[in-house]
């Protein structure tokens, strides 16, 4: 039982030092509203996504990079897929100027459920090595996808400044592997059905959704032990799972990576679910239900152990 008091001691540290987490992603005018970093160093930049760069009033993405010594666009948009479980791309093999993008996708509504109506099988990373490739779609209609190489392309475009303070989009010429990183630079990518624009850049900007709340599996803005519950019906689901049934890396499988997830972001909740922080919430829970979390906990990792062994 020391390993499940241990346990015990492990959550209750969790919910005293977890972040309090923003409800929403915010709007994005300058690098310090960025939510979701990738890469560590002592240089900032960021990467912004409009599904729609005629216009301007749908939203654009934004995730920020960091990173020390040399770097390319190219380091960057890879780091941030494979960072970013709902972020998807179909690439060109690397020529001599670096990758072609042809479709980006978004898991807009977070279900864990992204898929492109030619079938493509994205791989871990979230990037399928194509040809130029026009008019795939999304299935799902709440997720974003467009891509194009003959009708339409995504626009590369950099910044050496904040665009959205003063700073000016120009045109990159070629694609984002020909981008070299700069402290506090900006880059773009757009979609335009104008193959010939050199003029369509990332506006409206808010901030990708950091992860987090990816164990929230009953959608209620708090990972708590109601969600834990949602894991353990879920368990051992090989293929097909969603979120819902406690997939948290959207892998399509329920099993004890998606139970540390849970154990990683236990305590979390955001602003929208009127829960002031994770500090004030988790601690109210009552010594009983603290014991009975613990027991269900103890008694689900054994049997845990006991699969890996048999
Ligand atoms: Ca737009
Ligand atoms: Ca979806
Ligand atoms: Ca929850
Ligand atoms: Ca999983």
């Amino acid at each position: 039982m020391i390993g499940t008091y241990l346990r015990i001691l492990t959550l209750a540290t969790l919910c005293l030092s977890v972040a309090y987490l923003p409800s929403n992603a915010g709007i994005v005018t300058s690098l310090d509203d960025v939510e979701f970093w990738v890469g560590s160093g002592a240089n900032r930049t960021a990467l912004v996504l409009d599904w729609d760069g005629e216009i301007s009033t749908d939203e654009s993405l934004v995730w920020g990079y960091r990173w020390d010594g040399a770097a390319s666009g190219e380091d960057m948009f890879r780091d941030i897929l494979a960072a970013d479980a709902r972020l998807f791309t179909k690439i060109s093999a690397s020529g001599p100027t670096g990758i072609a993008v042809y479709g980006l996708g978004y898991d807009k509504n977070d279900d864990c459920e992204f898929a492109i109506d030619d079938g493509t099988i994205f791989g871990m990373d979230g990037i399928y090595v194509s040809s130029p490739t026009d008019l795939g779609t999304s299935v799902d209609p709440n997720d974003l996808y467009t891509e194009g190489w003959y009708l339409g392309f995504w626009h590369v475009g950099t910044a050496a400044t904040n665009p959205y303070d003063g700073g000016s989009w120009v045109n990159s010429f070629l694609g984002i592997g020909s981008v070299n990183l700069a402290n506090n630079a900006w880059t773009s990518l757009a979609y335009t059905t104008d193959t010939f624009s050199t003029t369509a850049f990332a506006e409206n900007p808010y901030s990708a959704e950091a992860p987090g709340l990816a164990a929230d599996f009953d959608t209620d803005d708090d990972v708590d032990g109601a969600d834990f519950l949602a894991w353990q019906s879920g368990f051992g689901i090989l293929s097909g799972a969603t979120r819902s049934q406690g997939d948290a890396d959207c892998n399509g499988l329920i099993d004890e990576i998606d139970q540390q997830i849970w154990e990683q972001s236990f305590g979390l909740a955001s602003a929208s679910s009127g829960l002031r922080s994770a500090a004030l919430v988790v601690p109210e829970l009552s010594t009983s239900a603290y014991a009975l979390m613990a027991i269900v906990y103890f008694f689900f990792t054994s049997r845990l152990t006991l699969r890996r062994v048999v």
